[in-house]
């Protein structure tokens, strides 16, 4: 056991929550070679077994919401509404992908050839390296490991260190759930340590991960030698589009809850506002006030609506993006510095006016309060603005316009898609992820997350009791003319 530790660190206060064992290649090692021989037995649980596990699992969720709210808002600092939506949406996909485990839906199909049978079945993959973010730290992990467990893999959990203690709890529940020994291991520690060795180990062979484009490449290619399957969940760089024809006041709540609930910290945020100049100086006045009507404050606190930022890190690199935006010639129009006086990490909701669309902070992801107005005469040039980032995650119109709402449908290219509605708020039973550098392909959540975790196998059993040649003897099997 490595004698080096971490410790959490609550954002709001900056006190310590606990401390932790930094973990590297030797306990990922162990936790590995547990799952691969808890994979053995695991694989050949009937799934509706697995299924009810996670249907347990989502009642001991439940019965444990309260203190599980109450913790994510200490070590991850979300306010107490949104933290209990976490939970809750871990909630969701554990009974939902419990009733996977009595579908599991393959396909069958006729054969060419007489008295022969053909289908297709999903199988399990083996150990599961998953790598969970902080910023939805019991979802999140219950949207990786849920899916995974009910197609009979083993899982290797390597959480956020910024939020250690939910991870701990989450594995706890699991095992009180019934789920045996060495199915599921967690593993506490760093990406550059724990997680990179679970990347390289040759013994798990796919990787789930959300968290940065950077770190998504840099597994990618760490994954490659050894033809992982790798599952990525990377950035956002989020617009919601205003037209001439929106609901205003509809379209501020949207902006406000996408753009500064979490604290912006979400990777469906809405970082972007593409408003028509026709309705723009009326939005802009009335997002101004929104914004500025927000309570800061802990997220245990009844009255707060924003909580802190992650980390000090986090908090540096928001006002750096602030101090960017002011360089790059966009007007702030509020916001735009830390909460003074305050020991957590507080970040005033930001908001910055007449951005052009290839400014950084219209093109990168911030991770924090901060969004930017950026004006367009048309709707054409709406679109043309959304779709200029590199990123594909989630975007959204307001107008009254079915038409438009169609076409921007149509032609937004990211993986989510509201109509009058803000960015964030996705729902487990559709897939989830994004488009271009968003992601690789793969989706989680809704049925799609299966195929992450499954490998097909195609079926063929010929009961002719003869041989008979696919492709070659098809012309026998014609009636004479
Ligand atoms: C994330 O920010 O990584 O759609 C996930 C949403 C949430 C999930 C966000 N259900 O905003």
């Amino acid at each position: 056991m490595t004698a080096a530790t971490f410790e959490s660190i609550a954002p709001a206060t900056g006190e310590t929550l606990g401390v932790f064992p930094r973990s590297g290649a030797a306990e990922v090692d162990r936790a590995v070679a547990a799952a691969r021989a808890a994979y053995e037995d695991w694989r050949l649980v009937p799934a509706p077994e697995r299924g009810n596990v996670l249907f347990r699992f989502a009642e001991l969720l439940k019965a444990h919401k309260a203190e599980l709210t109450d913790l994510m808002t200490r070590e991850m600092g979300k306010v107490k509404a949104e933290a209990g939506g976490d939970v809750q949406e871990a909630i969701d996909m554990s009974y939902y992908m419990g009733g996977e485990g009595r579908r599991l839906f393959g396909q069958t199909t006729p054969s060419e050839l007489r008295d022969k049978f053909m289908m297709s079945v999903r199988m399990p993959v083996g150990v599961v390296g998953a790598i969970t973010p902080w910023n939805f730290p019991i979802a999140i992990p219950a949207w990786k490991l849920c899916p995974a467990l009910v197609c009979g893999n083993t899982v290797v959990l390597k959480p956020a260190e910024d939020t250690p203690l939910l991870a701990d709890r989450f594995v706890e529940l699991l095992a009180e759930a019934g789920v045996p020994d060495g199915v599921v291991s967690v593993v506490q520690g760093f990406g550059e340590e724990a997680g990179d060795a679970l990347v390289r180990h040759p013994d798990v062979p796919v990787i789930t991960f959300t968290g940065s484009r950077e770190t998504g490449i840099a597994v990618t290619k760490a994954a490659a030698d050894r033809l992982k399957h790798v599952h990525l969940e990377l950035g956002g760089k989020n617009a919601i589009v205003v037209m001439d024809d929106a609901d205003l006041d509809l379209a501020v709540e949207g902006i406000v809850w996408s753009a500064f609930g979490t604290s912006g910290q979400r990777c469906t945020a809405a970082s972007r506002v593409i408003v028509h100049e026709a309705v723009y100086a009326e939005l802009q006045s009335k997002l101004v006030t929104a914004a500025e009507r927000l309570r800061l404050g802990p997220g245990w606190e009844d009255e707060t609506d924003v909580g802190p930022l992650i980390n000090r890190a986090a908090l540096e690199k928001v006002h750096a993006y602030t101090r960017i935006g002011l360089d790059e010639g966009a007007t702030l129009l509020t916001g735009g510095e830390p909460l003074a006086g305050e020991p957590g990490f507080f970040y005033r909701p930001t908001v910055f006016a007449d951005v052009e669309p290839g400014m950084r902070i219209a093109q990168e992801e911030i991770f924090g309060p901060t969004t930017a107005l950026i004006p367009v005469g048309s709707f054409e040039d709406a679109l043309a603005a959304a779709n200029s980032v590199e990123y594909g995650l989630s975007s959204s119109i307001y107008t009254r316009d079915v038409n438009r709402a169609f076409r921007a449908l149509r032609d937004l290219q990211t993986g989510i898609t509201y109509v009058n509605a803000g960015t964030i708020g996705a729902e487990v039973h559709l897939p989830f992820g994004g488009v271009k550098a968003t992601g690789n392909g793969h989706r989680e959540a809704g049925q799609a997350a299966l195929d992450v975790f499954t490998e097909w196998k195609s079926i063929y059993v010929d009961y002719s009791g003869r041989l008979q040649r696919a492709q070659i003897d098809t012309a026998a099997q014609r009636p004479p003319r």
